[in-house]
């Protein structure tokens, strides 16, 4: 039964004359799953409520901060004590300090980090220091990986700019995109040619070490271990943007889970426990290249902000500080894996999953997704079906094809089982 949704349609409407799209990022306006947004009043746990009073099992949460879930008590607790002591001084505190000093326990290969108030501030500010720090200027890219916004990375991008068929932007002026060179993910013989034919103009490589944004697509074996040889014999930082990867799959990250150490590492999403943060890191005497420390020049007047880190800190120590944190999501994640592979295959429809830890996509094609190319056979209408089908069952996926979707602690064995029961109802609609 369609879920209510006038006051969302109503706001909606308004949103778009207000609003490009009426929305503050593409993916969230809802145009690759053929219905509109649902505007949303509260979340608490792995629940969201949207204005209409309907409730939903989230599988987005955030697009990956809130893998504690909603609106943690801890969380919540820490921030409103944080807030009583002002919101921002544009000057340095002791919480920068420790959660500067966390990131570094955490991921060993960050020496010395930087915050920032998003991701894509992250890996801008990465690839600028590649290139302060190499003398060079191209970058490799990976067609489907996505970066963020920034004009060098807006070059067969992934997640909303692949979802919306516009995985390159107008506005970035051709002299820039030419210096951003585009390989095939899990394809290293597409890497050795651009080396072969740039290397020496190359400052870095940036890969999710997991794509997340053509859908979920994890390395071949070996990929990421080649590209890092290749990186060293060839002088090219390898820059891991494990803004998605990071904290997530392992409390060090797909650097932590594949064994695989970068030059400089991209982080957000829950590093920032769901307000605006981002940082970058790696060896020291790449990251003293950094102002004021060094020439290359970056800087924010809200990074670091009391209330980021505040909520930053509180969500990693949840997962740090605790033993089972990572078994708990990978039994969730796996229940939910094989009850909706059992419901695919007994059903017999012709679909593929990609799952690595807590992050998954159901792709709908039935050839294995391992790049760009793969994830495009997918029948993104049907797959809108499903979306909306799923949607009317109070069950929240991300909207679009190219996308993963997350989870978190918080999320129920009766949630998952929920989930599980929706999808087989929703599938046979959307093949009916
Ligand atoms: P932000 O600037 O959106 O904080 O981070 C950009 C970014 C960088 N790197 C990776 C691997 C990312 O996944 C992202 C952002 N992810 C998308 C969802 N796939 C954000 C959702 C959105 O654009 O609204």
């Amino acid at each position: 039964m369609a879920v209510k949704t006038s006051t969302s349609d109503a706001l909606f409407a308004k949103a778009r004359m207000l609003m490009p799209g009426g929305v503050n990022s593409p993916v969230r306006a809802f145009r690759a799953v053929g219905r509109a947004p649902l505007f949303i009043a509260r979340a608490q746990g792995s629940s969201l409520w949207d204005v209409d009073g309907n409730v939903f099992i989230d599988y987005v949460g955030s697009w990956g901060p809130m893998i504690v879930g909603h609106a943690h008590p801890r969380v919540l607790e820490a921030l409103v004590r944080a807030a009583g002591a002002g919101t921002s001084f544009g000057a340095p505190t002791e919480l920068e300090v420790r959660m500067a000093e966390m990131i570094c326990r955490l991921v060993p290969s960050i020496a010395m980090v930087r915050m920032v108030n998003s991701g894509t501030e992250a890996t801008m500010s990465a690839v600028r220091l590649a290139r302060a720090y190499t003398g060079r200027t191209a970058i490799i890219k990976f067609e489907g990986c996505y970066h963020g916004h920034a004009d060098s990375f807006l070059i067969r991008a992934g997640s909303g700019a692949m979802t919306l068929g516009v995985p390159d932007s107008p506005g970035v002026p051709p002299a820039l995109a030419a210096e951003t060179l585009i390989a095939k993910f899990n394809d290293i013989s597409s890497v050795q040619e651009l080396v072969a034919k740039k290397g020496n103009t190359i400052a870095a490589v940036i890969v999710e070490p997991v794509a997340g944004n053509m859908g979920c697509v994890p390395p071949e074996r070996g990929f990421l271990e080649d590209l890092r040889r290749l990186c060293t014999q060839e002088n090219i930082l390898l820059i891991f943007d494990e803004v998605m990867t990071g904290f997530r799959l392992a409390p060090g990250g797909a650097q932590e889970l594949y064994g695989v150490t970068p030059d400089l590492t991209t982080l957000g999403k829950i590093i920032g426990g769901g307000l605006p943060v981002g940082a970058y890191g790696g060896r020291k005497e790449i990251m003293e290249m950094v102002a004021p420390s060094g020439p290359m020049y970056q800087a924010g007047t809200l990074s670091g902000n009391p209330l980021a880190m505040t909520a930053g800190m509180e969500t990693l120590s949840l997962l740090a500080d605790d033993a089972t944190f990572y078994q708990r999501l990978e039994k969730k994640s796996e229940r939910l894996a094989a009850g909706i592979q059992e419901v695919v295959h007994s059903l017999g429809l012709p679909l593929s999953y990609n799952r690595v830890g807590s992050m998954a996509t159901l792709f709908f094609t039935p050839t294995r997704v391992i790049d760009y190319t793969t994830a495009l056979t997918a029948d993104a209408r049907r797959f809108a079906v499903y979306f909306r089908e799923m949607l009317d069952r109070g069950i929240y996926l991300a909207p679009s094809q190219f996308e993963a979707t997350f989870m978190s602690d918080a999320h129920s064995d009766e949630d998952i089982d929920r989930t599980v029961g929706a999808s087989r109802e929703a599938l046979r609609k959307a093949f009916s």
